[in-house]
């Protein structure tokens, strides 16, 4: 099917809801020359929006707090896009903020978009999808755009890390907390966030955590803690004010976009050259060179850096 850009990017200019979701699957899983052209036509237009990354355990409230966000940013009228990386249940997960949103007198509200995406299944893998992805709610003029996903691997990690904000999500019972900071989920985020907090053991996950930042383990910029009960909204308007003072304390440094460009970077050029490996033809046979290499590897022919060299010089030359 041919992807008429300059069609898509004039709807979405007129708040076209349909013409925003093509966009978004075009730089999702499109053909490299309509990913191209969208991108080309969106990105002067982007670079307004704040992206705030919510990311913690399985679990934990990351799409309840999201949800209460959203409404909460709509009632500053704010326009809000949330994009939700890898939702247990694309249905559900999308459902469930649907509830939220419409608990808070939000529905046909056009001033909150809601897109789920799946870490996985991408041409490109999502380390080049969800920087784009992004790109394309920026420039379609929301105001805030909250990117969840769950805190494991290391492309979801890097997405959440080249947000404006960064939340971590944490609950009680959920492990210590100390253990989750350490495990690398995101090494210093912006708010750390102690969700369920009607649940026994917030107090002590609370202190836990601050003896953690009073030992000096987050720089210079000392993360803030804030506790909620996401699922009652309470304690949520102090997550946004949170959010808020991170970014005016870093001032002119707030917007990380720089950090977004250079994952939108990498990304794709890791897409191109992961391409064009992997697509490389054999010279002597009818299928790849990477098949052919493998199978010699597999034999004992040769060792994989050996293949590995011989298929980045074929590459190179091709290239
Ligand atoms: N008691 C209590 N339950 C909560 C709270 N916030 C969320 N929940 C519940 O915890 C469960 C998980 O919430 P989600 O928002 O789906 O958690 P999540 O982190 O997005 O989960 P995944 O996306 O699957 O990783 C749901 O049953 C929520 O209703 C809270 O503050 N207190
Ligand atoms: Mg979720």
């Amino acid at each position: 099917v041919a992807v008429d850009v300059p069609a898509l990017v004039a709807a979405l200019d007129g708040g076209d809801r349909r013409a925003l979701a093509r966009l978004l699957t075009v730089v999702e899983d499109g053909a490299t020359e309509d990913r191209r052209a969208v991108v080309a036509a969106l990105h002067p237009r982007a670079g307004r929006a704040r992206v705030v990354g919510i990311t913690g355990a399985p679990g934990v409230g990351k799409s309840t707090l999201t949800a209460a966000l959203a409404g909460a940013l709509r009632a500053r009228e704010r326009r809000v896009a949330v994009l939700a990386v890898d939702p247990s249940s694309p249905r559900t997960g999308g459902a469930l903020l649907g509830d939220r949103i419409r608990m808070q007198d939000h529905h046909d509200d056009d001033g909150v978009f809601v897109r789920s995406m799946a870490a996985r299944g991408h041409l490109g893998g999502l380390a080049a999808a969800a920087p784009l992805a992004v790109l394309v709610l920026d420039a379609a003029g929301f105001d805030d755009v909250l990117v969840e996903t769950v805190g494991v691997g290391q492309s979801e990690i890097e997405v959440v890390a080249a947000a404006d904000t960064t939340v971590l999500v944490l609950a009680p019972g959920m492990g210590d907390a100390v253990q989750a900071a350490k495990a690398g989920i995101l090494e210093v985020p912006d708010v750390f966030v102690i969700n369920k907090a009607d649940h026994g053991g917030a107090g002590r996950l609370a202190s836990e955590l601050t003896s953690m930042l009073d030992l000096g383990e987050h720089g210079e910029e000392r993360p803030s803690v804030v506790r909620c009960v996401a699922v009652r909204g309470e304690g949520v308007d102090e997550v946004l004010a949170a959010i808020d003072a991170r970014a005016s304390a870093r001032g002119s440094a707030a917007r990380r976009g720089a950090a977004r460009a250079r994952a939108a970077v990498l990304g794709i050029a890791s897409e191109v050259v992961r391409r064009g490996l992997v697509g490389l033809p054999d010279p002597d046979g009818r299928g790849t060179a990477l098949d052919a290499l493998a199978e010699r590897v597999d034999e004992r022919g040769i060792d994989p850096f050996a293949a590995a060299d011989l298929l980045l010089e074929r590459w190179r030359r091709d290239a």
